[in-house]
């Protein structure tokens, strides 16, 4: 009984010699191969190679995303501010780029323009996009617009947008895509009769836009 429960306890014991000798020579081998294919750069795929075959060490420049543009109306906490003010007014935004611009407007007065200047022009379809809507518009109803951002003079003359007042609690939202490739300052302005002094003053409802 004694002896029996010894021997039994002996195969055991070799067992788990046994096992665990083969699950070391396993582990072993594959962590050899890894250590191979690192080294030599077989079998491994990582999904996005960095190559492309070009044979100047492999550098490649991917994509890139458009570069965004943020402007806000009357972003300070008195929504109803007496004087209206982009910020920033005065920008500068590269060239031969896809510029995405976002502009949120706090103001929830509606100061008619004329009719132009409801519409959307310039910008990549001639549409803006609203509150984050994947449908554009090419114009706003005339009693809903706020401000303009609107170019009068220079390459750019007629390029312009509208922007819808905001509701009581939340900003209107306007983006849209434009690309600017004449480099150069160019003066914008609001053509929203909003508020006298602030159409006549450079930073306020109007600035420059540099293109670099
Ligand atoms: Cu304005």
């Amino acid at each position: 009984m004694t002896e029996k429960s010894g021997q039994s306890g002996r195969k055991t014991l070799s067992s788990s010699v046994i096992a665990w000798g083969l699950i070391l020579v396993v582990v072993t081998g594959i962590v050899s191969w890894f250590s191979f294919a690192a080294v030599y750069g077989v079998g491994v795929e990582t999904g996005n190679s960095a190559s492309n075959g070009s044979g100047n060490g492999g550098t490649t420049t991917g994509p890139t995303g458009p570069d965004y543009v943020y402007l806000a109306i009357n972003a300070n906490p008195d929504r109803n501010q007496s004087t209206d003010q982009y910020t920033p007014a005065n920008f500068t935004v590269p060239s031969h780029t896809e510029l995405v611009f976002v502009i949120t407007n706090y103001d929830n007065g509606e100061n008619a323009p004329a009719s132009i200047y409801t519409q959307v022009n310039g910008t990549v379809g001639n549409l803006e996009y609203l509150n984050g809507s994947a449908t554009g518009v090419s114009s706003i109803p005339v009693g809903q617009v706020s401000h303009t951002f609107t170019i009068l003079r220079g390459p750019y003359a007629g390029f312009s947008v509208a922007l819808p007042a905001a509701g009581t609690s939340s900003p209107s939202v306007v983006s849209f895509t434009a690309y600017f490739n004449e480099t150069g300052t160019f003066t914008w302005q609001c053509m929203a009769p909003c508020d006298s002094y602030s159409m006549a003053g450079l930073g306020f409802m109007m600035g420059t836009m540099t293109v670099a």
